[in-house]
């Protein structure tokens, strides 16, 4: 298949057993290795992993023990002709994570959370790959009065600063959501995870990925979070799907709500060369309904929406866009996007 010069990832938890707060698994756990076979199957480069991904039950093993399991995982890929994307810390699962990891009012709790940092940077190392995401899931507040935000937000940088210097290959983007597991998170935009990034001990280091839906979530468009991260050149990954208003986080098929919206995000990336920058990570979940076997669609629907996308982009008629853009002629710039879109 010829991608455009684009590579593509997913996570293993975008194959996923259709649990939600309301109901119980309706697919069957798919393993890793079908997960890997699948991924390479579709025509993906690279997969996302957690920690836990890479290392199930880290947090009962030891550092010699998390390496070799490491190195194994590596293997693998290898022998699929993979290789892992980043490596993400899972901070939100633990009992200790309760209250928030790095915020958390526990002295006890940020020390847990800082030691599975530790592990998961050790692990991003053996499986070649010193890029950390750090989506920062319980890092805010059920009710505002429960913590100092102030306060968190210097534990923020501490935490971020700690990891830098831990190991001085490691590269971290901040992923930003809004909202959900909290009510309020500290780092909901673009523009936090950035300002945060700034003022830590080596700011080359902190990037910023983008999920469309949490810029949805936080009532924003995700190609101009983007173009803001890529205007500095601090867009090193992306997590693209779809989402339907401010509810829960849907994770639908990218493009699948709005295309339009859609085909800005892919118009951005192309414009910026991002095919010589990153990787199109998706973040997509199967809708519950969709039997076991027939559960992987939501993933090649995406990828070939966003290569669809492309060949609309850039068979635009560049001139003709300037020369609306001119004449202030908006409303003939919507009609000859809309047309794109339609199929000309
Ligand atoms: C939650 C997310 C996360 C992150 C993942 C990698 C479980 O809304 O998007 O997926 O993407 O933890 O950082
Ligand atoms: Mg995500």
């Amino acid at each position: 298949m010829n991608k455009h010069g684009y590579k593509f990832s997913f996570g293993p938890w975008n194959i996923h057993e259709g649990a939600d707060p309301f109901g119980p698994p309706v697919r069957v756990s798919v393993d890793f290795a079908e997960k890997l076979e699948t991924l390479k199957f579709l025509g993906f480069d690279a997969m996302q992993f957690h920690d836990d991904d890479a290392v199930p039950g880290l947090d009962g093993l030891g550092p010699a023990e998390i390496r070799q399991k490491a190195q194994a995982m590596k293997k693998r890929l290898d022998e699929h002709g993979l290789f892992a994307e980043f490596v993400a810390p899972r901070l939100w699962e633990h009992p200790m994570t309760i209250d928030g990891a790095f915020t958390a009012n526990d002295p006890a709790a940020r020390a847990y959370a800082a030691e599975r940092a530790k592990k998961c940077i050790d692990i991003g190392r053996e499986l070649g790959c010193n890029f950390m995401v750090l989506w920062l899931a319980r890092e805010g507040t059920y009710l505002r009065e429960a913590k100092d935000a102030v306060v968190a937000t210097q534990r923020l940088l501490e935490a971020v600063d700690a990891m830098l210097a831990y190991d001085p290959d490691l590269r971290i983007a901040i992923e930003p959501k809004p909202n959900e597991p909290m009510d309020l998170a500290y780092i909901p935009t673009i523009g936090h995870a950035l300002a945060l990034g700034a003022r830590t001990i080596d700011p080359n280091r902190v990037g910023a990925l983008v999920e469309s839906a949490h810029a949805v979530l936080a009532g924003l468009d995700p190609s101009d979070e983007m173009a803001f991260a890529l205007a500095f050149d601090k867009l090193w990954g992306v997590h693209l799907n779809d989402q339907n208003g401010l509810k829960f986080d849907e994770d639908r098929s990218f493009g699948s709500v709005d295309l339009r919206r859609a085909f800005n995000q892919v118009r951005v990336l192309d414009e910026n060369r991002y095919y010589e920058k990153g990787i199109v990570g998706l973040d997509v979940k199967a809708i519950r309904t969709q039997p076991a076997e027939l559960a992987t669609k939501h993933l090649s629907n995406s990828l070939s929406l966003f290569l669809r996308l492309v060949e609309i982009s850039r068979a635009l008629d560049s001139q003709k866009i300037e020369e609306l853009r001119a004449a202030r002629d908006y409303e003939e710039l919507d009609w000859l996007v809309l047309s794109a879109l339609m199929g000309g």
